[in-house]
This record gives C-alpha cells, sequence and structure tokens, in this order.
C-alpha cells in the first residue's frame, strides 16, 4: 500500500495503524512530533555543558548542533516517531542497598542489553512502516546524537522529572526511548498539552534521596556526582569523598526513579527480552571481585555492562566490598593489591584501608609501595599516612 498523508484524517489513520503495530511489537508507548526541539533544549544543553555537567563525556558537547537539531542527522526527516519500552521492575529495587554482600546492578542493567533489544524492535517496526507507506526511515537509539527525553516529551509521551528522566502518567518513568525518523509528514504539530509540561508540582523525592546529591537544581544533573556516571562512563579512579557514598551500587543507580510516586503506575514489565537474569538480581561481591576477563565476559554476555571492561567493573565491586565493612572479604581484597590493571590496585587499596587495622594496611604497603609506578594507586596507599 502506498500512502501520501494528505489530509487529517490520512493522518490520524497512518498514526493509528502505526500505534497499533507498535503496541503488537512490545512497545509501551508511542507518539509522533516534528523534527523541531523545544527553543529552550539547546539553551539548556549548552548551559549544562558550560557547567561542565557532562564530565568525562565530551561527545556530548561535540556536534551540538546535531544533536539539538534533528534535521542536521537527516535532512529528509519529516516525522520523529517516539517510542517507549518499560523495564519496570517487579519489586523495590531499593531493597538490594540493605545487603552488604551483595552488590547492586542497577534494574535496567540486569536483562540483555537494551541498545539491541530497542533497536531490533525499531528496526523491525522501520522495516513495516517503510513498506507500508512507501517511505524512508531511520532508527536510533540511546548511542546516535538524539535528545531522546525532550523529543519523547514533544511527542507527548511524559515530561522531564525534576531527575531530569522521561515520567509518563501511565507507565511512570522505567522506560527505554529509541526514536524512528520519517520522510512523510505526520507531526501534525499542536501545542503542548498544558499537562504534559510537568506533573512533579512540589515533589522533591528524587532530589532528596540522591545519595551524591547530583541535582544542583531541580531539572539538572551534574553527571559527574551521578553513580550512573561514577560507575559507568567514568574510567580513572572515583573521587574518594564519593565513595562510602555509593554503598553497593556497583552499576547504574535506581533510587531517584525508584522513589517517584509516578511509578506507582507502572506495571511490571512482563517483556521477555528484558527480563533481569537470575545471576545479576543479587550478584555476591566476593565472586565479582575475582572476575577475570574471561569469566567477566562470559558472566555479562549480551549484557550493557559487558562495554564497561572487566577492570572498571571490579573497581567498582571493591568499592562496595570497601562500604560493607566486612573483615570477611580481607583476602579477596589482598588477592587483587597485585592486579595488573592500576585502577583495580587502587581500588583494592582503599578497600583494604575500609576492612583492616592500620598495622595491617601499613604491613602491607610496605611490602608494595616500592614498587608501584602509578602516581594515583601511590596516592592511594598514602591515603592511610594523611
Ligand atoms: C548522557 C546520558 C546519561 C548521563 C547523563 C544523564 C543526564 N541526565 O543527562 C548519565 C551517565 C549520568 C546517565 C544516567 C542515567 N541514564 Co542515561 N542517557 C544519557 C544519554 C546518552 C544522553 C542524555 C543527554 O543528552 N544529556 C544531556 C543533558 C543536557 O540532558 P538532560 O538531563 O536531559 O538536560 C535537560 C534538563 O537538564 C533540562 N533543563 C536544564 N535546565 C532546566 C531548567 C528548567 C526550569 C527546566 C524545566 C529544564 C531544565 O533541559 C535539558 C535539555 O533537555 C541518553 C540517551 C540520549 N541519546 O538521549 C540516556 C538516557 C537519558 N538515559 C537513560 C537512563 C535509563 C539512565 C539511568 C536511569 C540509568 C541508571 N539506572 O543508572 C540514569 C539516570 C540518571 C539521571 N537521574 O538522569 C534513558 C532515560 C529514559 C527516560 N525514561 O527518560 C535514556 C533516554 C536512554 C534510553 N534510550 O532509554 N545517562
Ligand atoms: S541515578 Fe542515583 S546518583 Fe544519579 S541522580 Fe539518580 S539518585 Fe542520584
Ligand atoms: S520523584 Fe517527584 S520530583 Fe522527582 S520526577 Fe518524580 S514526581 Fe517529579
Amino acid at each position: 500500500m502506498s500512502t501520501l498523508a494528505t489530509s487529517i484524517d490520512d493522518v490520524k489513520l497512518i498514526r493509528e495503524k502505526i500505534e497499533n503495530h507498535a503496541m503488537e511489537q512490545g512497545f509501551t508507548a508511542i507518539g509522533f512530533c516534528g523534527t523541531q526541539l523545544f527553543p529552550e533544549t539547546k539553551d539548556n544543553m549548552i548551559e549544562f555543558l558550560h557547567r561542565g555537567h557532562q564530565g568525562e563525556m565530551s561527545w556530548l558537547a561535540s556536534g551540538i548542533d546535531r544533536r539539538t537539531n534533528p534535521k542536521i542527522l537527516w535532512s529528509d526527516a519529516l516525522t520523529i516517531i517516539s517510542v517507549a519500552c518499560s523495564y519496570a521492575p517487579e519489586s523495590d529495587p531499593l531493597m538490594n542497598l540493605y545487603d552488604c554482600d551483595i552488590g547492586n546492578i542497577s534494574v535496567y542493567a540486569r536483562g540483555r542489553d537494551y541498545h539491541e533489544v530497542m533497536k531490533k524492535r525499531l528496526k523491525r517496526l522501520g522495516r513495516w512502516i517503510s513498506e507500508e507507506f512507501s517511505c524512508s526511515v531511520k532508527v536510533f537509539v540511546d548511542t546516535a546524537p538524539v535528545m531522546e527525553k525532550p523529543l519523547a516529551q514533544k511527542a507527548q509521551l511524559g515530561w522531564q522529572g525534576k531527575h531530569t528522566n522521561l515520567v509518563s502518567r501511565e507507565h511512570g518513568s522505567w522506560l527505554f526511548l529509541g526514536e524512528i525518523f520519517i520522510n512523510i509528514d505526520l507531526s501534525e504539530e499542536t501545542e503542548l498539552d498544558d499537562t504534559l509540561k510537568g506533573h512533579c508540582g512540589s515533589c522533591q523525592r528524587c532530589m532528596e534521596i540522591c545519595p551524591t546529591k547530583a541535582f544542583p537544581a531541580p531539572y539538572q544533573l551534574d553527571a559527574r556526582k551521578c553513580i550512573s556516571y561514577l560507575t559507568i562512563e567514568h574510567e580513572g579512579p572515583i573521587d574518594s569523598e564519593l565513595r562510602p557514598l555509593m554503598g553497593n551500587r556497583i552499576f547504574g543507580c535506581d533510587d531517584c526513579l525508584a522513589v517517584c510516586p509516578w511509578n506507582k503506575f507502572a506495571q511490571a514489565a512482563a517483556d521477555p527480552d528484558l527480563k533481569a537474569r537470575q545471576s545479576l538480581k543479587k550478584p555476591n561481591l566476593s565472586e565479582l571481585a575475582r572476575l577475570n576477563d574471561t569469566t567477566f565476559r562470559k558472566l555479562f554476555s549480551k549484557t550493557s555492562i559487558k562495554r564497561t571492561g572487566r577492570d572498571r567493573f571490579v573497581r567498582n565491586v571493591l568499592i562496595a566490598i570497601g562500604n560493607s565493612k566486612n573483615p570477611k572479604e580481607t583476602s579477596t581484597v589482598e588477592s587483587l593489591l597485585d592486579d595488573p590493571s592500576p585502577i583495580v590496585r587502587g581500588a583494592a587499596v582503599w578497600a583494604l584501608f575500609q576492612l583492616v587495622s592500620i598495622d595491617k594496611f601499613l604491613n602491607c604497603r610496605e611490602q608494595r609501595f616500592s614498587k608501584e609506578k602509578v602516581a594515583h594507586v601511590q596516592n592511594e596507599w598514602n591515603l592511610a599516612l594523611k
């Protein structure tokens, strides 16, 4: 069937068909908008970068015009279809934070890599749209220079909450986002429904619970303080003042989403592709600390954790072990003091300092300090002497 959207009725019909098909494909929500972002989105993005809130994510700054203008990405695009997939957990993810023997992996990373799941689904839907309506399509998820949250807001899927993530009245905020750009005009631009401008009201729960106080103001995140950034994106040693605040969060963080009252409307995701793996729900810290490159790749095959690499992941695990203050973990930590990776050695030194007496710490230091060539690991050894 070849269709050109010529009247409002045509547009409505095509949108309805796409919506129905998207729901059959397992998407939770879908919306349509034109290719222009709200004017303030670019200003806010520039302000975010000006304040250095992106930390080491310099890719956010490169190509800012492209990121804030989808037309530069594809000049033929006329409509952006924004879609969401729910990954809402079955139970309160914050309960894991009280068990110091385990590491907490954030809900979004416990199943198959969502980039793969979403991309496959978006491609399937995109192919169907292109065949059904004789148009061209391009699909995007997460890693492309697309501002997915403001686009989803424009497509009326919800609003950006004070924690900066998209919140939907019907589905809460445990949502992955993705987009399909198409070269037919289905946008039927309307003024943004007032109710979608925001339903946070006087609530501040997400800001109050944040362990590292990463929100300098409502709707603004300083990523450099966010545990999600620290455990996933940040490559070097983590700021020693922030380490105690991380608790047992070893990959990502769910706190600001978990407390949002709008999540009480979120139904637990039934999606088998996004289901949490049993082994990643409550993984044991000592076992994780003993992973080498091969066992790490095997355990996390097809998950988004794999991309972080073994060294950074074990760094996070060692911080959680340090925070556990559990002396039973001492031998695990000691076994990593001579690890080939400086990032792991440094974190092992810090963890050791949390677990053992000063005498024991100094003894371990004496055996290793003169052999240590990396400045930041030497600094960790000197910590105890300050
Ligand atoms: C970089 C990034 C991160 C960074 C920075 C997060 C951030 N808030 O930007 C880090 C690593 C910290 C991160 C963490 C997480 N992320 Co992330 N991340 C991204 C990515 C790749 C780009 C986001 C971006 O452009 N940031 C730049 C800043 C400028 O954007 P912003 O926060 O939206 O800034 C806006 C506000 O600050 C606002 N603003 C600023 N000042 C003011 C003032 C007022 C008055 C108002 C009203 C607004 C306002 O305007 C800005 C522009 O819109 C997107 C995917 C994508 N391509 O969009 C995923 C994405 C945002 N992440 C996602 C997820 C799931 C997460 C985590 C929940 C994962 C986890 N459990 O650990 C956490 C949540 C942390 C948090 N509270 O945001 C999802 C969010 C889905 C949703 N429902 O919104 C996305 C969309 C990926 C996806 N495809 O599903 N992420
Ligand atoms: S993900 Fe965690 S650390 Fe990051 S802003 Fe939310 S509560 Fe704070
Ligand atoms: S917790 Fe409250 S302030 Fe934060 S996003 Fe949800 S409703 Fe908005």
